[in-house]
């Protein structure tokens, strides 16, 4: 942390359509329905975002309990600590380090901390589609997800956390690149993103700049951004991010 009398620079930037926050700057608050964690909203419709994400700062004890209600659906990533999850009429599920849920919009849950620990939390409207079953609450772990190799490059692994399947209009993956592995091209496309850097550092390309990134950084990309990657090292850097999928345009 800087100490108060040096200067202010910041990597921080918020654009109409893009936005890269590093968490340095990022002071936290309180949501009524996780009673005394620190929370920072990481994106949210007030950036240009169509969902919300957050990260959660919790410790034991705390947590928070969620009456359904048929519209949002929510997705956890447990970074450390170690949660307990109960969804619908389920069993009480662990979270540790690399787990993660995707709670339907159909199921109550409850979800406490037993030791402290950090959360990414996302909610999304749910977009149904006549003939196709909303999904069943899924709860994994990143270790059981294989990782597969991106457009033929072993140094560029992808591991989709929910299955690539119609009824689910959300995809969480993992994206892994040892140092000097890149994404192969500048990409443009109508899904927006919502980008956890979990480690390493990096250069990202968003609109028409190459910014500098490291683990703790959050970054949101609209709809059409171009956006593209080159690993840094020494150790391989590795994000998390939220991809609206499998539903055409609404007009
Ligand atoms: O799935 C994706 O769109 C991914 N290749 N984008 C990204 O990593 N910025
Ligand atoms: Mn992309």
């Amino acid at each position: 942390m800087r100490a108060p009398h040096q200067l202010l620079h910041s990597r921080t930037r918020v654009k109409p359509r893009y936005a890269l926050l590093p968490l340095e700057g990022y002071p936290p608050s309180k949501l009524p329905a996780w009673p005394s964690v620190d929370a920072r909203v990481l994106a949210s419709p007030a950036l240009g975002a169509e969902f919300a994400e957050y990260l959660l700062q919790v410790k034991a004890k705390q947590g928070t309990t969620h009456t359904a209600d048929g519209r949002i659906e929510t997705f956890f990533y447990a970074l450390d600590g170690e949660f307990e999850l109960t969804a619908g009429r389920g069993a009480k599920q662990k979270l540790s380090a690399g787990g993660f849920a995707l709670v339907s919009p159909a199921d109550n849950y409850q979800l406490s901390c037993v030791a402290d620990g950090r959360l990414l939390m996302l909610r999304k409207a749910y977009e149904p589609v006549d003939g196709i079953d909303m999904p069943h609450t899924l709860v994994g772990n990143e270790r059981d997800v294989p990782a597969e190799p991106f457009m033929g490059d072993e140094g560029a692994k992808l591991q989709l956390l929910i299955p690539d399947r119609p009824e689910f209009d959300i995809a969480m993956n993992i994206f892994e690149f040892a140092p000097g592995h890149n994404l192969p091209y500048v990409e443009t496309h109508v899904m927006e993103h919502g980008l956890y850097f979990l480690q390493g550092k990096g250069l990202y390309y968003l609109d028409d700049e190459w910014m500098e990134v490291e683990a703790t950084d959050f970054i949101w990309m609209g709809p059409f951004v171009p956006q593209s990657f080159y690993a840094t090292g020494p150790v391989s850097s590795k994000y998390l991010y939220y991809k609206n999928v499998n539903r055409d345009v609404a007009l």
